[in-house]
């Protein structure tokens, strides 16, 4: 169990952000830190009016994942379509022992994008409850999604410290002491980055996160991340346009999103879902693309969309085994463990900061 000292080590280390909220639950087993992007909404209008602007309109995929956006998500990791959270799910359950013994034992989990933890803790029901870990991290963007989670996962292990940070990833890193050690956890960390979010990243973002996190690890430390592979372009976009629609409200709702909270008047009905493979590019796309010439006002602002044009909301990045593992080796990340499923439809690397590298402590 980790040291009230550790937990405090690790909180006093924040930087201080403006506009930081915390809160916390069981006498402070369980805390919620708050200095995500999402409490300003001033970066969502600058980031929405600059995409809108631009030549070829886009919006950052962040922006899904409000209350409803992230219920839509949890509902798309259900879908029969959608693969990529059935097949990693069996994959870390077929290994979870091997896991636990080899990489979880002894570490604090800290789980990029964990939303309710669902993942992680069903992931290790099975195993004796003194093998678990004792300190969860979770960082999501989600700030109600941590809120509604923390005080269920305390209430179901008493013995279970909880740190939920609500942040998006690049604030992480400056949160996390960016390499400095004495802004940590004092536990070894294991880092969980699940359901392929790094396939979200534009190839140079994933390189800068890459070297962040190689920068980050201690020796001791891990990072476990799985990525959707590349397969049959009709699987893939079958995930990404299912027959119930979900993905198509997911994509939508961003509208309905902005309407609430920037003061426009999009007519989600006016737009399409739609998502494609561009095999050049090795991505899933979506798009919303305007039905009919319309205009529509965002603000103070009016933005004019011609009959067929889109508005490019998400990229999802497909990745073959060889050349991701170069990609991770050129950034010091030593492959420790790879597992994947039988058809390889998806790849759980398990990493470990290459020992050559030169200490950033
Ligand atoms: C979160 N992310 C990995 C999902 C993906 O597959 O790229 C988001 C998503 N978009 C549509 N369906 C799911």
């Amino acid at each position: 169990m980790p040291s009230k000292d550790e937990i405090l080590t690790f909180r006093r280390g924040l930087p201080c952000y403006k506009g930081i909220a915390r809160k916390s639950w069981e006498g402070g087993r369980g805390e919620l830190t708050s200095f995500s992007s999402e409490s300003f909404p001033q970066d969502f209008q600058k980031e929405v009016r600059e995409g809108l602007h631009a030549a070829d309109k886009s919006i950052p995929c962040r922006y899904f994942y409000d209350r409803r956006g992230s219920r839509l998500f949890e509902q798309i990791g259900r879908l029969p379509e959608y693969y990529l959270t059935r097949v990693e799910r069996r994959i870390l359950k077929s290994y979870a022992p091997l896991l636990v013994k080899r990489i979880i034992q002894d570490r604090s989990v800290l789980e990029l994008g964990g939303g309710n933890g669902e993942k992680i803790f069903s992931l290790f029901k099975s195993c004796p409850r003194r093998k678990r870990f004792k300190h969860y991290i979770p960082l999501d963007l989600s700030k109600a999604v941590l809120e509604s989670s923390i005080p269920v996962l305390l209430k179901r292990d008493r013995s279970l410290w909880v740190t939920g940070l609500h942040a998006n990833y690049e604030e992480a890193f400056k949160l996390l002491g960016n390499g400095n050690k004495t802004h940590r956890v004092r536990n070894p960390l294991v880092l969980f980055f699940l359901g392929s979010n790094i396939g979200n990243f534009l190839p140079h973002q994933r390189r800068f996160f890459l070297s962040q996190i190689s920068s980050f690890l201690s020796p001791s430390d891990r990072f476990v991340f799985g990525a959707d592979l590349k397969k049959d372009r009709s699987v893939l976009e079958a995930a990404y346009n299912d027959k119930q629609g979900v993905t198509a409200f997911f994509n939508l709702n961003i509208l309905s999103r902005m309407n609430r909270e920037l003061n426009s008047n999009f007519n989600p009905k006016a737009f399409r879902h739609v998502a494609f493979y561009h095999e050049k590019e090795g991505r899933i796309e979506m798009h919303l693309e305007s039905i009919k010439n319309q205009k529509v006002r965002i603000g103070t602002d009016e933005i004019f969309f011609k009959k067929r044009e889109t508005i490019h909301t998400e990229n999802s990045y497909k990745f073959s085994i060889k050349d991701l593992d170069k990609e991770l080796l050129h950034y010091g990340l030593q492959v420790e463990v790879f597992f994947t499923d039988p058809k390889e439809w998806f790849g759980l690397w398990v990493l470990a900061r290459n020992q050559s590298l030169p200490n950033s402590t």
